[in-house]
């Protein structure tokens, strides 16, 4: 991850791109202004990407984009992108392509449950962390056309030992963090509901894909087995069909969860559902010297410009980012100020059952910091 450098200035990049985006990233933004001098003076950069932007210029990804994300800026902020579900030559995903070209190895996705009114869920805070280069987001397809004009589609699926070893790396590090943490809030006399050592839970599916998972597995497996550093973290494996299942029934019991792309993808969807909304959910995409926050949701075209999508998880992911800079405090104050709002219930986004405006949340939120 982004090493903790104190800087005088940030220049943070914000590629809003598609739907959502464009409302949910400027709220970050004024989540990020409204912490002053607690933060170093930041510069807020708008960048270019997208499907609008591909039907705009002709470019999903501009080069001036990547040019001035990787010559300029610290960090950056990435909204959402909708790709389309069917191929448009000269088009591909302008995010994968983004985690490609500034080497944004982690997917790092907190998904934890707050006490909202009416929406009573399990306890639930674990980190899954996805692998983000790999898996069959290389998009190797093809499609071919049988003797008898059937058609037969492909896909090349590919795992190495040198990007599950980082990612297994990863996952291990943010394990020891939080059971670092949790040690220091214990002795501070904190009520911490985790009470077990920290756990990594590998995911794969290695009974079936026993090439590819086989070599995710026995490579991240490898990070544990190779150091004394982590004897303190728990190593368990699940078969990502049967991770679904327990993540569902007894999610409590999960703490960093780790995966290749896809199950990484899914799972983490997935677990939005256990804390009431994808619109709560942040990420950072991370790699050794850069770092971009991104919301796990889509672009919700079917909510664009009606100013009532949830600027939480955009809000969480400028949080997390800054974690991840080194700014833990201001990080936590954002934390604080969000979790406030959710507890008290007042202004909630239609995805929580409420009837307020991404404006009201983000509003409510700049009170509380
Ligand atoms: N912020 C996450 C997001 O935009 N998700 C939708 C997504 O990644 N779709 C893949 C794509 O459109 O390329």
């Amino acid at each position: 991850m982004a090493s903790a450098v104190k800087r005088t200035a940030l220049k943070l990049g914000m590629i809003p791109a598609d739907g959502i985006g464009k409302e949910v990233l400027p709220a970050a933004q004024r989540v990020l202004e409204a912490l002053g001098s607690a933060i170093p003076k930041t510069t807020f950069v708008p960048l270019q990407a997208g499907w609008e932007e591909f039907n705009r210029n002709g470019k999903a990804l501009p080069d001036e984009t990547v040019r001035v994300l990787k010559e300029e800026c610290d960090a950056a902020m990435f909204g959402s992108v909708s790709s389309p579900s069917h191929k448009v030559e000269g088009y591909s995903s302008p995010i994968v392509a983004l985690r490609k070209h500034l080497d944004l190895y982690a997917n790092v996705r907190p998904v934890s449950s707050v006490p909202i009114p009416g929406q009573p869920g399990p306890t639930c805070d674990m980190v899954i962390v996805r692998e983000n280069t790999e898996c069959l987001y290389i998009k190797k397809e093809e499609i071919k056309t049988n003797a008898d004009g059937s058609k037969i589609a492909l896909a090349t699926r590919q795992i190495t030992s040198h990007a599950s070893s980082r990612i297994g790396k990863m996952a291990f590090e943010i394990a020891l963090r939080r059971g670092q943490e949790r040690e220091a809030a214990r002795n501070s006399g904190k009520d911490v509901w985790w009470k077990g050592e920290p756990k990594v839970t590998i995911v794969h599916k290695s009974n079936v894909l026993s090439i590819t998972d086989g070599l995710f597995r026995e490579s991240v497996r490898a990070i544990r087995e190779g150091t004394d550093k982590y004897n303190g973290v728990k190593m368990e494996e699940q078969l990502v069909d049967s991770m679904v299942y327990r993540m569902f029934r007894e999610p409590e019991i999960f703490d960093v969860a780790v995966a290749p792309n896809l199950y990484g993808d899914i799972i983490s969807d997935g677990a939005a559902a256990l804390v009431g909304s994808l619109g709560l959910v942040p990420s950072i995409n991370a790699g050794d010297d850069f770092v971009m926050g991104e919301p796990v949701h889509g672009s919700a075209p079917d909510i664009e410009g009606k100013n009532i999508a949830n600027p939480i998880a955009s809000i969480r992911s400028a949080a997390l980012l800054l974690s991840s800079l080194g700014y833990t405090d201001s990080a936590a104050k954002i934390n604080a100020a969000v979790d406030a709002v959710l507890v008290e219930g007042q202004y909630l986004t239609p995805d929580l059952g409420g009837k307020a405006s991404t404006t009201d949340v983000t509003e409510a939120i700049l009170k509380r910091l």
